[in-house]
C-alpha cells in the first residue's frame, strides 16, 4: 500500500489515552493529540523562560547562553527567579515536554496498533536527564549539582564534575557505559552494512535473502544471531549504555562521596590477597 493512501486508513480517531476525540486530529504530517497540546505548551513556557533569561544577560551569543542552577546555600528549595529559580523552571517544563511526547509516542503506537518500544526507549533517555537534574541532586541535598542549560556551559560541568573525583574514567559504571555506547556503534555499523550489502545489489543483480545474511556471520564468527534478535540485540546494548550512564553519575556524590577520586575505588582490587604484597 503506498505511503499516502496506508496514512489515510489509519489516521482515524481512537486509541487516545486521555480526554477522548479532544485534539485527535492530524496538523500537516503531525499528530496532535491531547499530549501534543502538552509537549506544545511546556516547550514553548521552556523556551520563553531561556529567552527572559537570556534578556537579563550578559550574552546573546548563542554557545554562551546559560540558564544556572541556583547557588548551594538554597538546598531543596525555590531559589529567587533570577538566581537559579528560572533553571527550576525550565527543568520542570524540559521533563513535562519530554514525558508529553512519549506519552503522544504511545498514543500513536495505540492507534498503529504496534508494540511500545519507542517510548519505552525513549523513556530510558528521560530517565537519564532525570537522574542528573532531579536524584542526584535530590540525593545530595541541593539543586546545585544539577548541570546548566547552555551549550558550552554544560562541557564545562561535565569537565568539573568529572575532575572532582579524580580521573572520571576509573568510575566502573563509566567504564561499562562507554563500552556499551561503543558496542552500540559496532552493531549498528555491522547492522547496516550486512543490510545494504543484501538488500542494495548493484543494477540487474538480485536482491539476496535472510539466508545470505545469516549465513555471512556464521561464515564468519560461527554463530548468526538472526534477523529479529539483532534489533532485540541493537536496543538492548543502546538501553544498556544509558542506564549504566545513569548508575555512573548517580553514584557520583550519594555513594563515592564527593571529592573522592574513583581511582581509589579500586583499592580492593590492588588488596586482593593473591598480588598484595601486604
Ligand atoms: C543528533 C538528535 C538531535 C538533537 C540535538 C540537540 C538543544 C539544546 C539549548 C541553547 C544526539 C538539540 C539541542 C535543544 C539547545 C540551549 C539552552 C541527538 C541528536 C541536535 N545535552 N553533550 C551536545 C544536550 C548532557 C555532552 C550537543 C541535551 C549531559 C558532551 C547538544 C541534553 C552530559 C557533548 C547537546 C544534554 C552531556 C554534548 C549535541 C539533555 C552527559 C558534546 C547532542 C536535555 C549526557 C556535544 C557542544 C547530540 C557538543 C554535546 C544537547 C545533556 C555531555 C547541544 C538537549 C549533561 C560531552 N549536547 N550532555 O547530537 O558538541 O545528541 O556540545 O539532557 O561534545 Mg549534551
Ligand atoms: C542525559 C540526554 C537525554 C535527552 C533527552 C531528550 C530535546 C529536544 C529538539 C532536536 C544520557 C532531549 C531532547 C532537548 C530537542 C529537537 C527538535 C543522555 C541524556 C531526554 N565519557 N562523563 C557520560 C564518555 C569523560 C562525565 C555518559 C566517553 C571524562 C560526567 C557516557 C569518554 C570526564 C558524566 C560518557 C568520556 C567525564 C559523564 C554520557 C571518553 C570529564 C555524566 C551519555 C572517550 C573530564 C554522564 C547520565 C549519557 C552521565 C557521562 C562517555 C570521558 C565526566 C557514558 C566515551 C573522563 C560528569 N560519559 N567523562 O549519559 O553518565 O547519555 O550522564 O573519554 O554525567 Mg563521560
Ligand atoms: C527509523 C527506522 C526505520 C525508518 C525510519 C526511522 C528509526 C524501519 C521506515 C526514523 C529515522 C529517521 C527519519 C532518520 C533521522 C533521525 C534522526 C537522526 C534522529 C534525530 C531527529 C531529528 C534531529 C529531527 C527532530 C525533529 C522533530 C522532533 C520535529 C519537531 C516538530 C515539532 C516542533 C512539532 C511537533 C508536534 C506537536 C508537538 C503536536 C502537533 C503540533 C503542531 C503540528 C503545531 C501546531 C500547533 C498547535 C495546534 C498548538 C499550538 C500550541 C499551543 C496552543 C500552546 C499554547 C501555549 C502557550 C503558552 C502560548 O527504524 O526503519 O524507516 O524512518
Amino acid at each position: 500500500m503506498a505511503m499516502l493512501s496506508f496514512e489515510r486508513k489509519y489516521r482515524v480517531r481512537g486509541g487516545t489515552l486521555i480526554g477522548g476525540d479532544l485534539f485527535d486530529f492530524w496538523v500537516g504530517p503531525f499528530y496532535v493529540g491531547f499530549f501534543g497540546m502538552t509537549t506544545m505548551f511546556f516547550a514553548l513556557v521552556g523556551i520563553a523562560m531561556i529567552l527572559w533569561n537570556t534578556a537579563l544577560g550578559p550574552t546573546w551569543n548563542l554557545w554562551q547562553i546559560s540558564v544556572n542552577p541556583p547557588d548551594i546555600k538554597y538546598g531543596l528549595s525555590f531559589a529567587p527567579l533570577q538566581e537559579g529559580g528560572i533553571w527550576q523552571i525550565v527543568t520542570i517544563c524540559a521533563l513535562g515536554a519530554f514525558v508529553s511526547w512519549a506519552l503522544r509516542e504511545v498514543e500513536i503506537c495505540r492507534k498503529l496498533g504496534i508494540g511500545y518500544h519507542v517510548p519505552f526507549a525513549f523513556s530510558f533517555a528521560i530517565f537519564a536527564y532525570f537522574t542528573l537534574v532531579v536524584i542526584r541532586p535530590v540525593l545530595m541535598g541541593s539543586w546545585s549539582y544539577g548541570f546548566p542549560y547552555g551549550i558550552i556551559s554544560h562541557l564545562d560541568w561535565v569537565s568539573n564534575t568529572g575532575y572532582q573525583y579524580g580521573n572520571f574514567h576509573y568510575n566502573p559504571a563509566h567504564m561499562i557505559a562507554i563500552s556499551f555506547f561503543f558496542t552500540t556503534c559496532l552493531a549498528l555499523a555491522l547492522h547496516g552494512g550486512l543490510i545494504l550489502s543484501s538488500t542494495n545489489p548493484d543494477r540487474g543483480e538480485p536482491v539476496k535473502s535472510p539466508e545470505h545474511e545469516n549465513t555471512m556471520f556464521r561464515d564468519l564468527i560461527g554463530y548468526s544471531v538472526g534477523t529479529i534478535g539483532i534489533h532485540r540485540l541493537g536496543l538492548f546494548v543502546a538501553l544498556s549504555a544509558v542506564s549504566f550512564s545513569a548508575v555512573c553519575i548517580v553514584i557520583s556524590g550519594p555513594l563515592w562521596s564527593e571529592g573522592n577520586a574513583w581511582s581509589e575505588w579500586w583499592n580492593w582490587w590492588r588488596n586482593l590477597p593473591i598480588w598484595s604484597s601486604n
